[in-house]
């Protein structure tokens, strides 16, 4: 049944019965939105299902169930075209890099440890913070919360310089840290951007936070010679930022592809309604802060976009999400 030009994707299934895959004689991409759709709903996962196998079906093709190997359940549907995306949209807090537990969290902290406060947030502690927007709101909440440390001013207005002055610190520390190299990628965000420009794919990185940041982390963590070919749109390049769909629709205009050509890897229900909204399809892969979000409006919901053999998804996969639906 497989032919030669079938695409091979690979995708983590938590929980996934093979009676599911095998229900349906004709099965289509619906069936395998399905599945990933089906995955999104997991909140358990196990890797231990990772290397199962998923091919995307065409409209004669069949689903099969195959093992692969005694250690996995393949399930296996058949695909004969391999799409590629016309571009593959990142954004970068979380996706790229899990920005605010490995770098933010560590900027304030060591910001705090610098000023010998006796201050420092945990990762659960930070998690809570988060829901306070705004660096310097968040340090004002907390002190105001647990008590302002003893080096801190009393008067209203020393307290607000003392926060700013702390802020500028921590944008310092969270900009060196990101220089240095010591914010790592997340697993496989290399490889499938390597995928993506080797086949020709456009890559862009579209957030609507800080353009240094933003930059500072394309440049240095991808490095010199991905970073000059892949486009940035950041900061205050849209009016409004995510969950309005523009930094996407900029992006789509100025790469001259088609929305719905797009592939998005977001990480946050904020982001993934962005993408959404801008009518492109959208994988999201959760990061520390965003796992427990709703998604259930996403192409595909993974832990990461991971590396072999823990790969969750590649090229390929971004590419079936825009194979037509066909509904027999
Ligand atoms: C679907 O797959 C079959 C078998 O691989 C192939 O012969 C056929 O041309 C494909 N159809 C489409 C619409 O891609
Ligand atoms: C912190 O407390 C001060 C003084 O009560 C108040 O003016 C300010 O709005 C509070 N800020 C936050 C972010 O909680
Ligand atoms: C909980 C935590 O991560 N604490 C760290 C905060 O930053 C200081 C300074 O780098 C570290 O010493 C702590 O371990």
């Amino acid at each position: 049944m497989a032919s030669s030009s079938t695409t091979t994707i690979s995708l983590s299934l938590a929980t996934f019965s093979s009676t599911a895959a095998t229900a349906s004689s004709s099965v289509t991409q619906t069936k395998t939105s399905s599945i990933c759709s089906f995955r999104s709903h997991e909140r358990t996962l196990s890797s231990s299902l990772l290397g199962t196998r998923i091919r995307v079906c065409n409209k004669t093709a069949r689903t099969k169930v195959v093992d692969k190997s005694s250690t996995s359940n393949g399930i296996t549907c058949l695909a004969s075209s391999s799409v590629l995306p016309s571009a593959l949209l990142f954004d970068c807090d979380g996706v790229l890099v899990d920005t605010e537990k490995d770098g933010h969290r560590i900027s304030f902290n060591d910001t705090f440890d610098e000023r010998e406060l006796g201050v420092t947030w945990d990762v659960d502690l930070y998690g809570e913070l988060l829901k306070i927007g705004g660096g310097k709101e968040r340090m004002t909440a907390y002190f105001n919360k647990t008590g302002w440390p003893e080096k801190a001013p009393k008067s209203e207005e020393e307290r607000k310089e003392f926060i700013a002055s702390l802020h500028r610190r921590k944008t310092e520390l969270f900009m060196a840290l990101i220089e240095k190299k010591l914010l790592p990628l997340r697993p496989g965000v290399a490889k499938l951007i390597d995928q993506a420009l080797g086949k020709g794919v456009k890559v862009a990185v579209c957030s609507t936070s800080n353009e240094k940041a933003v930059s500072a982390i394309v440049s240095f963590l991808l490095g010199p010679e991905r970073s000059e070919k892949i486009k940035i749109f950041a900061g205050d390049v849209v009016p409004r930022k995510k969950p309005d769909p523009a930094i996407y629709t900029l992006a789509a205009k100025t790469l001259g592809v088609d929305p719905s050509s797009c592939v998005v890897v977001e990480d946050s229900a904020i982001g993934l309604a962005a993408a959404k909204a801008a009518g492109m399809k959208c994988i999201v892969t959760k990061s520390g802060y965003t796992a427990d979000e709703d998604f259930l409006n996403a192409d595909a919901v993974f832990d990461c976009i991971g590396d072999p053999p823990e790969e969750c998804f590649d090229l390929a996969f971004c590419g079936s999400l825009l194979e037509k639906q066909y509904v027999s």
